[in-house]
């Protein structure tokens, strides 16, 4: 299916759009030669997205969309993307910060800044993606992760090395893949893509500072690489939010009270006594060797000084300078550091220790322990935990045969028929197994729809929660761009609505600037035609929740797999259920 081009008309597209705001704090990718040395330009929109094709495919260039900043709402210039391999155009609009930073003059000030734009307009949008210096971006892309609790859309940091008014850059690659992953995925992590390759952001480090590869996550796996042939997502590596509560931001960290040290041979116990010294600070990353060494000194004098900083009340985690690895007491002069009240932080990068500890350090009422026993766990995926023992359930202790599939098909098959009819404890079953399982919570089938959808519609709200539970996304949409809630409110299933909202769902807004500014030639509702009786249903229904009335009103076709009627007038693909919007 193509586009509609009409002669001396706007080109209208069947393909739907997903909406994504770009948030742009400065960096390399903005710059330009000046007296003083590359700096940050303004009006990237205008100058460097709006004359490439693969940024503009030049239909509607008035569209306006709306934004929020402190409070105020704005009309943003936007523009859309071609259709991508997913068959999608991604809208986005672009909101630049004042003033524009090279990205080594960031402080926690400008985490809050990101952080509280995307609570604004998270309603608003199918994705984020902030575009940033590289020299801090790993420890950016760690803070608002750690600032952010149950995240359900992606949230992508990228920048380049070379600027994109650069003949050779690295800038149009880095800002399109991060464009179209943010529009297509429902990948709800705060994540760092450089190089065809999307990091968790909370394990990145930068390790070039020159090329285009700038970045690795060297303990944790890529979350997707862009290939030749589209983004290959690995779904199993996917953090999701699996407690029913909304998408929240912290607002503060404390970076003001703790500090960063590197041993080095020869280090002398009175440079680090004088570090911790420092008056009225809380906590120290102290960055040792290999798997979590330092010199103890032949009197022990730099335990010693550790252990009475610990008895102030210091927080002093261990980190290893090197990149791949973990700290652990398995030498004695680790085994020593631990004794002294040093807490091990496993597989952390610096960035995420110095970033987790001034978020904890932050939490009103959280004292000493609590700070330690949560530095030691992994909050966001920035450690890796204990494998917990993966248990398959023994043939037998399941008295339904649904407990012996193997075939993931055949399993999520059952699984639409466990939840249509609202059994519970065979939901239960099927999904209490390995992490294969596990998954099931995520799949979807031909139409789109995934395990939450058919128990949106379902008979049973305590399914649905179990769902919720086990990591399903709220905000995954089916072919005919119906998210859960939809359905569950056009059912009429107000527990399911509620404990959907609860986990932070929400209906669309429609772009009401558009409809006054732009009519029909507006920003398309995402391919689907409201019908007008369904309109005023949504209305009130959206009202009640503090949104109007959405998008997503479906157009009366027939019925969709989820049992309920749903428009069939969008080209959606589906892929494992994950397809966002
Ligand atoms: N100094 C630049 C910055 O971090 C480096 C870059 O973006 N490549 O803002």
């Amino acid at each position: 299916m193509g586009a509609l081009l009409m002669e001396g008309k706007t080109p209208e597209s069947l393909y739907p759009e997903s909406r994504v705001l770009i948030i742009m704090t400065g960096g390399t990718i903005c710059m330009q030669p000046s007296v003083d040395g590359l700096v940050p330009m303004t009006g990237f929109l205008e100058n460097a997205m709006s004359p490439r094709p693969s940024f503009n495919d030049n239909s509607a260039p008035a569209v306006k969309i709306h934004a929020y900043k402190n409070g105020v709402k704005l009309a943003l210039d936007s523009l859309r993307t071609p259709p991508s391999a997913y068959s999608r155009h991604i809208r986005y609009g672009i909101l630049e910060f004042h003033p524009l930073l090279d990205s080594s003059s960031i402080s926690s000030m400008g985490w809050t800044e990101i952080a509280m734009t995307i609570k604004e307009n998270y309603h608003f949008f199918d994705g984020f993606v902030v575009l940033h210096g590289t020299d801090s971006l790993a420890y950016t892309a760690s803070a608002i992760s750690f600032m952010m609790s149950n995240l359900g859309k992606p949230v992508i940091l990228t920048g380049s090395q070379a600027s994109i008014f650069a003949l050779q850059s690295d800038a149009v690659d880095n800002l399109l893949g991060s464009l179209i992953i943010a529009g297509t995925f429902v990948i709800p992590e705060v994540c760092l893509f450089f190089h065809h390759t999307l990091f968790r952001g909370n394990r990145t480090t930068k390790v070039s500072a020159s090329s285009f590869e700038a970045f690795d996550s060297p303990n944790c796996d890529p979350l997707a690489k862009v290939t030749s042939l589209g983004v290959d997502v690995n779904w199993s590596l996917v953090r999701r939010p699996t407690q029913i509560a909304e998408f929240q931001v912290a607002e503060s960290l404390d970076t003001a009270h703790v500090a960063c040290l590197r041993i080095f041979p020869g280090i002398k116990p009175e440079m680090v006594d004088s570090v911790l010294k420092v008056p009225n600070l809380r906590g120290l990353i102290l960055e040792t060797f290999g798997m979590g060494n330092a010199p103890g000194g032949v009197d022990g004098s730099l335990t010693k000084v550790i252990r009475e900083a610990v008895e102030r009340g210091i927080i002093i985690v261990n980190v290893s300078q090197c990149t791949s690895g973990f700290v652990s007491p398995l030498y004695a002069p680790a085994t020593a550091l631990g004794r002294a009240g040093v807490v091990f932080g496993h597989d952390l990068t610096t960035e995420a220790a110095l970033t987790k500890l001034s978020y904890l350090l932050a939490r009103p009422g959280w004292q000493y322990a609590e700070v330690t026993a949560k530095m030691e766990r992994s909050l966001r995926g920035e450690m890796t935990e204990m494998a917990l023992p993966s248990f398959s359930h023994p043939a037998g202790s399941i008295d339904s045969a649904v407990g012996r599939l193997t075939s993931a098909e055949t399993a999520f098959t059952a699984l639409g028929y466990a939840i249509r009819n609202g059994e519970l404890r065979t939901v239960q079953q099927i999904l209490a197994g390995d992490e294969w399982h596990h998954q099931l919570a995520k799949r979807a089938d031909y139409a789109g729809n995934t395990a939450l959808h058919l128990a949106a519609v379902g008979p049973e709200p305590r399914v649905l929660r179990d769902l919720l539970l086990a990591g399903a996304s709220v905000h995954v949409r089916n072919r005919a761009n119906n998210t859960p809630l939809y359905l569950a409110e056009k059912m009429g299933n107000a527990e399911c609505v509620r404990l959907l909202r609860d986990a932070g769902a929400h209906l669309w807004l429609d772009n009401e600037l558009n409809k006054g500014e732009g009519g029909s030639s507006g920003v398309p509702s995402r391919g689907i035609s409201p019908d007008p009786e369904e309109k005023g249903k949504k209305a009130r229904a959206g009202a009640g929740a503090g949104v109007g009335a959405g998008a997503e009103v479906g157009k009366r076709e027939g019925k969709g797999d989820a049992g309920c009627v749903v428009g069939r007038d969008d080209v959606g693909a589906a892929e494992g259920g994950e397809l966002a919007p």
